[in-house]
């Protein structure tokens, strides 16, 4: 077929071709430079975020084997905003032992809607994120999401393995919204490891 083009209706075709890419790729960016407009806009939270410490993100939960962890969105503008306590692609890791009570409250201070929810590590690197790994374990309508607004649930850590607390809003998990949950039989309290800093154990 190509070789009954003449050169200009080749030129023609590249030529089209090139933009319809130059299209997608913009597309493909734009969420990425609405997260950061927006972040950057006076919409956020800001009293939310103000004075919360690292030790707030792990805390004792209501009566025995029981764990608070707090998993704020947009905590910093890293990850254009996609990020948990900011901390994205898997570099906070929470460690609960397994058949503990995890309550998690989940806060997103900025307009742009983020959610929370446990799926099984694999599944980060996917579109969407299905259903949560244990029962309960999600904010409701994760793929939705909230936005300036706070959320709980609670879930039992009923089986041992590579977990993930990630963002359900669609491409946010595969964009690095998400950071690691390991459940462990060898655990006797609950642990957080943010970034490069001291491994914290439940007090
Ligand atoms: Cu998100």
């Amino acid at each position: 077929m190509i070789a009954f083009m003449s050169p200009r209706a080749l030129l023609r075709s590249f030529l089209f071709l090139a933009s319809a890419l130059r299209l997608t790729a913009a597309d493909l960016l734009a969420p990425a430079v609405d997260h950061a407009t927006a972040h950057a806009a006076n919409g956020l939270k800001r009293e939310w975020i103000d004075g919360v410490k690292p030790t707030d993100f792990l805390q004792r939960g209501e009566g025995d084997k029981a764990v608070k962890l707090l998993l704020i969105a947009a905590f910093t503008e890293a990850n254009h905003g996609m990020n948990f306590n900011g901390y994205s692609h898997g570099k906070a890791v929470y460690s609960v032992p397994t058949g503990w009570k995890v309550e998690v409250t989940f806060v997103n201070p900025s307009p742009v809607p983020h959610s929370a929810i446990v799926v099984e590590r694999p599944l980060v690197k996917r579109l969407q994120m299905g259903a949560a790994a244990f029962e309960g374990a999600s904010v409701p309508n994760p793929t939705v999401g909230i936005a300036l607004q706070k959320s709980t649930f609670t879930f039992t850590a009923g089986e041992a393995g590579e977990y993930a607390f990630a963002c359900g809003f669609p491409t946010h998990a595969i964009s690095g919204h998400w950071v690691a949950l390991e459940v462990r039989d060898d655990l006797k309290l609950p642990t957080l490891k943010l970034g490069d800093t001291e491994l914290m154990t439940l007090k």
